[in-house]
């Protein structure tokens, strides 16, 4: 079955959003060949090229803002929330290329996407939809529009065609982890040990919507927590964490920030960080029942 038939029975405002940024990833995946290289430098074809996540914001802003599909659009890649003229109240948060350090290393990368209404400084139980594209051997959407988890497959006719419906997360136990352990805080350090010590095993590539897809797949807890130097971490609660939570979560896991639901955070700015934990409900409580 096609995205667009599989997102029948939607809103149609809603469905055009995902269409849309299904669209906008297919040029992505190509365009992985003909944007090698940074800014200012040539690609390999000797032209001047854009980094490829610039390259991947201005194609999302100009096919989501620019053509009205969204009025209210937050990038990663830019300052301040953009609004544009559009028959919808949708608001999205993207972050076009998570993980782009590693493109120099062709390890997978993807593009994580946040569905409001009415604007875009919400917290992520808000949302009304949210999903991801990897580019790594396949590109793969995944995306839900709170009804259930759907995985779809681009296929060699240049459509995403269904893979996978209903997606529930595994109960493997893996644990991909994030900063470096000499930083770690107390509480962090004693739930790392008491994985370790249940048989955990590591899964870490560096990028986080490539290590939170095999968590979701196989089971167990992705985190980048707190640590001494930054006890709010890295990653973003707009961009990255919230979105890819609202899905894991709809996929019967839970995301927190190692104290509260990740989900019920209300973000004071789009830049705004947060310590992740996102997995399985068993992990999850785990982290937040250890004292801190
Ligand atoms: P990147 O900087 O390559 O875009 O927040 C972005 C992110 O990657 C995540 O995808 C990843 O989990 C994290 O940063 C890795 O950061 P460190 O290498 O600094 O640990």
């Amino acid at each position: 079955m096609h995205l667009s038939e599989h997102l029948k029975g939607y809103d149609k405002d809603l469905a055009e959003v995902v269409l849309g940024i299904a669209e906008v990833s297919k040029d992505i995946s190509r365009g992985f060949i003909t944007h090698q290289g940074k800014a200012q430098s040539d690609n390999i074809y000797g032209e001047q090229q854009a980094r490829m996540d610039v390259w991947a914001d201005e194609l999302f802003i100009k096919k989501l803002g620019e053509s009205g599909l969204v009025r209210y659009l937050a990038s990663e890649e830019q300052p301040e929330v953009m609004e544009f003229k559009s028959d919808t109240d949708l608001g999205i948060s993207i972050d076009p290329l998570d993980g782009s350090s590693l493109l120099s290393v062709n390890l997978t990368v993807g593009t994580i996407v946040g569905i409001q209404r009415g604007g875009v400084l919400k917290p992520g139980n808000e949302m009304v939809g949210a999903m991801y594209v990897i580019y790594g051997p396949l590109t793969v959407l995944v995306y839900t529009l709170g009804n259930g988890v759907h995985e779809f497959v681009l296929n060699s006719d240049g459509e995403f065609v269904l893979r996978k419906e209903n997606l529930t997360i595994g109960s493997e136990k893996r644990l991909g982890q994030g900063a470096a352990r000499n930083t770690y805080l107390p509480f962090h350090e004693e739930f790392i040990s008491r994985l370790e010590a249940d048989g955990y095993k590591i899964r870490f590539s560096g990028s986080f919507v490539a290590d939170v897809h095999q968590i979701l797949h196989k089971g167990g807890v992705f985190t980048y927590p707190g640590y001494q130097g930054s006890e709010r971490g890295k990653l973003r609660l707009l961009f990255e964490c919230a979105p890819m939570g609202y899905i894991v979560n709809q996929a019967g896991g839970a995301v927190s920030d190692g104290y509260v639901d990740l989900l019920t955070i209300q973000p004071q700015s789009i830049s705004e960080l947060a310590p992740v934990y996102i997995g399985g409900k068993r992990e999850i409580e785990l982290i937040q029942g250890i004292p801190k």
